[in-house]
């Protein structure tokens, strides 16, 4: 890390989630940084979650991106850029403009995004630029559209904390948006008519404040929400004044409901009759409703649809637009919602404009003074890989996005870029999947060194500021864009000297001939001055020339984007969920864990984060492992038709029966078989295009090996050649799970691991299969492992905490080799808040000594204390729910 002589705070905005908390970053005269949530910024007042007050400790350059690269070699800009302007501009001459694809990401900023739409829809002249988005947002923003005829989030955060009920559907909210989690829990401290309830197949974090938990069967929402509608005329519930002034399609909807049977809609969904109803009756007897819906919404074949089913019951009861009430998405990635503004989707053009509308492509092809426009919509994000696979896209550009880890059917989308004649990949890590695939390496500024703005789930843009120098040779997106753009003939209209020149087109071409027709319009903006921009503050958009702010919720009063002003309710009928066959009986459920990040390339650095859940898993339910001959702490393989992965169970009442959990985010990098999108279906909602990824069908089984280990490591291993391992950074070294097929392997793994100057101590008992080992070079500990035939039970923490301490004399190696921690040094137990590294023993412990509330358990340890991220699974280590939390619990066996 460079030492920085400027030690000026900086405020700018996280770049994780799209809660879109404001930070204060501080370099400090070491080269660190201090991060601190900004107590100003609206979104988090100050607060920040367990990712966000990590940020420092992502920043090394140990795996940047620091120079151009091509075909593997060290090159500079002018080679690089060349090459990429040229083969696009060739292929584009002999095979058609159709033939190249740009695929960009919700993580990169709105700048870069507006300058890479713009190219390609206005300047190469199609529109095969598609984005991560497609994985996340598309079922949002397909379903806002069928309703309002625009992309609108109709409310506010404030929403959320001024409501009597909130519904929570298919959104771990406490693990995903965990400051506006945090919001939620402190308004619900203040009311206690306050009332949540958590739509989701499994019991998550979230459900710590939910007074309800519907565990649907999955992909059953549009069923829930149909029934709720009926109910909701029957109860006399509806708000007709509404429904005749500013909708349409209400009757259609209604009668594609069905009735309000409450026993056919419990059996479709498998809830019971008196959850069913108890939900209702809450929802018809509570104007100040809100619901909030993520990915178990729009990850699935149906997604659009389950969108529409929600939207419906708030347009019926008129419960839109006003403070606590309202349909609200939230989105996933810090600038998922800049991208939807500038029009980085396949099917939308600038500015939340439509491709399909000729009024409005000669709109932006006029304002850019463009040589073409796109005149169809591009590839979507799946067809595109297919596109690329079979040889129809011949140069492709990969930005900000890491697909052979988070596409569904992943090796295929290996596979196509290995078919793909030219890939560009602008990463900012050597340590992604994706990378190695690139024909052309361009190293991107990452956060810290890049300047630009974002836009939150709340419609709210804020400032990314820069407070690092860029290291090496590394440029922003933007300008890679720009330049090639000019490389490629197109110099006046990318003739861009910053971001804040962009900002400006951008903001002003969002409102031109507007006039109020379109809800995306920051034109008050389109004027701003670089030393304004830099000075920016946060704001909600609509921000119209020359009027003043004005409220900032869409549709109280009607209003929609459509040709008669009025919103569509629209008839949506519960599609069958996809047959399960005897060969692959389980549904595969996919996700997120609280500390990590997507692809882990940037939480997967720190200690900290890894410290919560350091390996890859499966989530089951007790009588399907039962059935399936699986123990806790087994490894599995979960299986589908396009792969497989092998990771360790974890045995819990809180998973569905029929359905097993595994996390998105183990990569190659991390584990040796953990690439959960390996297996993942590709199939996608015919509406929006987003894949169905939270439904696989798969099967499970039992993976037995020979031998079985955990070993604490100070340096990183190279590559491991054994049948099983997971890797991650602990505090002072590594930390890895193993296992293997041959236990005669054991030995030269110790040896390539640990070096032969180290000096070693040995335990082993035949009979019990047991053998350790612990190498020291002085008194620092190289490495200790410890094998046996079964999953070995030894306590990871402490296993951790030895890489920190000097082992001086023989007591205390022979320690080590106990495999246990002595007597007097208790085992702490499984992180659970990563800040203070306070682990579930001693929360317990604290919980028995009659610590009863959380708070009681911060005044005692310190634990959620500081960003707050684990104060729900404290919450239910109380509750005894949570029995296990996470490593400790799935390791641990009896002995
Ligand atoms: N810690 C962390 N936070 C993140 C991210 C991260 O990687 N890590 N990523 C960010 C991004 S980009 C996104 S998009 C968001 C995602 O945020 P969320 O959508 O909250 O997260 P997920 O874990 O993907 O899925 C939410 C839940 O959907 C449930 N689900 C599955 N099937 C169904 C179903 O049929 N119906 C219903 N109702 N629910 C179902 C799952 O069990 C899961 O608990 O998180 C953002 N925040
Ligand atoms: N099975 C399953 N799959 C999923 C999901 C799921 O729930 N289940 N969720 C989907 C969703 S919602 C999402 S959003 C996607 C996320 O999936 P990805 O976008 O693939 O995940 P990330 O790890 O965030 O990848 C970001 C990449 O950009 C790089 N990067 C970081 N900053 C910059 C920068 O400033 N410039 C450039 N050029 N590069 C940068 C990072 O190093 C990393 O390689 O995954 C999707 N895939
Ligand atoms: S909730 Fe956490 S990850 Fe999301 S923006 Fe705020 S600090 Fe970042
Ligand atoms: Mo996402």
């Amino acid at each position: 890390m460079t030492a920085f002589s400027n030690t000026k705070t900086v405020k700018t905005t996280c770049p994780y989630c799209g809660v879109g908390c404001g930070v204060l970053a501080t370099p400090q005269a070491d080269g660190s940084v201090d991060i601190k949530g900004d107590p100003e910024h609206p979104a988090n007042f100050g607060r920040l979650c367990s990712k966000g007050s990590s940020l420092g400790e992502t920043l090394s350059l140990d795996d940047r991106i620091l120079h151009p690269q091509v075909g593997g070699k060290k090159t500079d800009w002018p080679e690089a850029l060349d090459l990429v302007a040229e083969t696009f501009s060739r292929t584009i001459q002999e095979h058609g403009p159709d033939s190249v694809a740009f695929y960009v990401s919700g993580q990169i900023l709105t700048e870069d995004y507006y300058v890479a739409n713009k190219l390609m829809k206005g300047f190469i002249g199609a529109a095969n630029i598609d984005t991560n988005s497609r994985l996340c947002m598309a079922s949002s923003v397909a379903g806002h559209r069928r309703a309002f005829g625009s992309d609108t989030v109709p409310g506010t955060y404030e929403d959320l904390e001024s409501c009597d009920l909130l519904v929570l559907v298919g959104s771990n909210l406490a693990w995903c948006h965990p400051v506006l989690f945090q919001r939620v829990e402190a308004a619900k401290a203040e009311n206690p008519q306050m009332r949540v309830v958590v739509v989701d197949p499994r019991e998550t974090a979230t459900c710590a404040i939910a007074d309800l938990h519907l565990a649907l069967k999955p992909d059953t929402d549009v069923a829930l929400f149909n029934g709720l509608l009926a109910f909701l005329a029957d109860t006399d519930a509806l708000d007709h004044a509404y429904i005749d002034q500013h909708t349409n399609g209400f009757d259609e909807a209604l009668a594609a409901a069905g009735p309000c049977e409450i026993n056919r809609i419990a059996e479709e969904t498998g809830l019971s009759p008196r959850d069913l109803a108890t939900f209702y009756t809450m929802v018809s007897r509570t104007p100040r409703t809100v619901t909030v819906y993520s990915q178990g919404v729009n990850q699935s074949v149906n997604g659009t649809d389950k969108v529409n089913a929600i939207i419906n019951t708030h347009l019926a009861t008129g419960r839109i637009g006003c403070p606590g009430m309202g349909p609200f998405s939230a989105t996933g990635q810090p600038n998922a919602m800049g991208g939807r503004e500038v029009g980085g989707l396949a099917n939308m053009l600038a500015a939340h404009m439509a491709i399909e509308n000729p009024d409005h492509r000669a709109l932006v092809q006029s304002f850019w003074n463009s040589p073409v426009i796109a005149e169809r919509q591009g590839l979507k994000a799946v067809d595109m890989f297919k596109a690329a696979r079979d040889g129809r896209i011949k140069a492709i550009w990969i930005m900000s996005t890491n697909p052979v880890d988070s596409l569904p059917d992943a090796d295929g989308v290996a596979a196509a870029l290995k078919a793909c004649p030219f890939v560009v990949v602008s990463d900012v890590t050597h340590a992604a999947d994706t990378v190695v695939y690139a024909d052309v390496l361009l190293p991107a500024a990452a956060w810290g060194e890049k300047d630009g703005t974002v836009t939150n789930s709340e419609r709210r843009v804020s400032r990314q500021t820069s407070f690092l120098a860029p290291p090496g040779d590394v440029r922003a997106d933007w300008w890679q864009i720009c330049e090639v753009a000019r490389r490629m003939g197109f110099e006046t209209a990318f003739d861009f000297d910053g971001p804040a020149a962009i900002f400006r087109e951008h903001a002003a071409l969002s409102g031109f001939r507007n006039d109020g027709s379109r809800d995306f319009d920051i034109s008050a903006y389109r004027d701003l001055s670089g030393r304004d921009f830099d000075r920016m503050q946060p704001f909600q958009w609509p921000q119209r020339t020359g009027e003043g702010q004005r409220t900032t919720r869409f549709f109280a009063a009607g209003g929609f984007f459509t040709a008669d002003g009025k919103a569509s309710l629209v008839a949506v009928k519960q599609a069958a969920p996809a047959a399960l066959g005897k060969r692959y009986p389980f549904v595969l459920n996919t996700g997120r864990v609280r500390d990590h990040w997507h692809t882990m390339t940037r939480t997967g650095k720190t200690a900290r984060l890894s410290s919560h859940i350091a390996e890859p898993f499966a989530e089951l339910h007790p009588e399907d492992a039962a059935l399936a001959g699986i123990a806790a702490a087994d490894l599995v393989e979960v299986k589908s038709p396009h792969g497989a992965v092998i990771v360790r169970a974890q045995v819990t009442e809180r998973a569905r029966k029929g359905s097993v959990f595994v996390p998105m985010h183990w990569t190659d990098q991390f584990a040796s078989n953990g690439r959960i999108d390996a297996v993942v279906s590709a199939e996608v909602d015919p509406v929006s295009g987003q894949p169905g990824s939270k439904f696989t069908p798969v099967s499970l089984r039992k993976r037995s090996f020979d031998w079985y280990g955990f070993a604490v490591l100070c340096e990183k291993p190279g590559a491991l050649q054994t049948g099983y391992w997971a890797l991650a950074p602990a505090y002072g070294g590594w930390r890895v799970e193993l296992a293997g097929s041959k236990r005669d392997d054991i030995e030269g793994l110790v040896q390539s691991l640990l070096g032969e100057d180290a000096e070693l101590l040995r335990f082993e008992d035949a009979g019990l299969g047991l053998q350790r080992v612990a190498g020291w070079t002085g008194d620092t500990l190289s490495g200790a492992f410890f094998f046996g035939s079964e999953p070995v039970s030894v306590s990871r923490q402490w296993a951790c905490g030895l890489l920190a301490a000097p082992s001086t004399d023989r007591q205390m190696r022979l320690d080590v080799l106990a495999g246990r921690p002595p007597a007097d040094m208790p085992d702490k137990g499984a992180i659970v808040c990563s800040c203070f590294q306070v682990g579930c023993h001693e929360i317990a412990a604290a919980a028995a000594q009659g610590a009863a509330t959380v708070r009681a358990v911060g005044e005692c340890l310190k634990a959620g204390t500081n960003c707050g991220s684990c104060r729900s699974e404290i919450q239910s280590i109380l509750d005894t729910k949570f029995k296990e939390t996470s490593d400790e619990a799935r390791i641990a066996r009896a002995g």
